[in-house]
């Protein structure tokens, strides 16, 4: 049983998966991480989980990594040859997944945040990349993820001073989908988990892999990724029962085939 995530899932196919070590302010410590992994793998082999939301608190989604543990490490340490495996697993997982961010979100938070598919904030949100006031830098795709989402120019800016950015310029630079008002950070990214859970499985997990090829590669590439991943999902039962719900006007009912 995990200690420091919890986990449920709702009966419209919302998996919630709510980050709980508030005494270190959701600082993503070696056991969290694994914690987080082994349940997002888990939810990603359920047919029952159709989208996952990765939840802090009302005060903080995380503060990063665990700078307690991280201080133990010599400096003439051989680099963790397990450093990468956390953030490679997680970008493995093929269910969309919706960071649902209140409070702060830095270092490796902002990273895991910047890792999922969507982000919902609130207005009270702060991100930052603080890595470089500790001596080190961002070493969970902070670097990498944030100036392909927002650009060279302001991620060399937030990375290089550490400074924080507030929830209204994340959404001026397209970083959130949504700030949420009023406290409704949780319901919103809810809200959303379950539109995208009532499509069909199948074309969800395609359309997914296809719009990360357009991070990943080239337009020539992409593309042709794109029609491979079409003619995937062509191939479906849900493809006919999606076509056919239309054609005879009424509702769809999806199968995952
Ligand atoms: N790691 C370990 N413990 C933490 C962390 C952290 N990142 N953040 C807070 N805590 C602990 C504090 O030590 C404190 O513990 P204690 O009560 O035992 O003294 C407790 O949480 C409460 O903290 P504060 O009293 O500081 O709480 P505040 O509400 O006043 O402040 C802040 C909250 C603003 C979040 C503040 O705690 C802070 O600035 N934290 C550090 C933020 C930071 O620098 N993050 C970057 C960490 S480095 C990093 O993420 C590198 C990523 C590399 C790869 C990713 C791997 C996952």
């Amino acid at each position: 049983m995990p200690e420091q995530v919890e986990v449920s899932v709702d009966e419209h196919g919302v998996a919630l998966l709510r980050l709980n070590r508030p005494e270190a302010r959701n600082a993503l410590s070696p056991q969290m991480r694994g914690e987080i992994v082994e349940v997002l793998e888990r939810l990603d082999a359920d047919p029952a989980a159709g989208c996952i939301v990765i939840a802090g608190s009302d005060e903080f989604f995380a503060a990063g990594a665990d700078i307690r543990a991280m201080a133990e490490r010599p400096v003439d340490a051989a680099p963790d040859p397990k450093g990468m495996e956390f953030w490679t697993r997680l970008s493995a997982i093929g269910t969309p997944t919706i960071a649902a961010v209140s409070g702060y979100a830095f270092g490796g938070g902002c990273e895991l945040a910047l890792a999922c598919d969507m982000i919902i904030c609130d207005e009270k949100t702060r991100f930052g990349q603080p890595e470089i006031t500790l001596g080190i830098i961002p070493g969970g795709g902070g670097t990498q993820r944030l100036a392909r989402a927002v650009g060279k120019q302001r991620a060399m800016e937030y990375v290089l001073t550490g400074r924080r950015w507030d929830a209204e310029t994340a959404e001026r630079w397209g970083l959130v989908n949504k700030v949420a008002r009023k406290g409704r950070w949780l319901e919103e990214a809810i809200e959303l988990a379950r539109l995208i859970a009532e499509r069909p499985p199948l074309a969800v997990k395609l359309a997914k892999k296809a719009v990360l090829a357009a991070e990943q590669t080239s337009l020539e590439e992409g593309l042709r990724a794109e029609r491979r991943l079409f003619d995937e999902a062509m191939a479906t039962e849900d493809r006919v029962e999606g076509m056919s719900a239309f054609l005879e006007k009424r509702q769809p009912r999806f199968r995952g085939r």
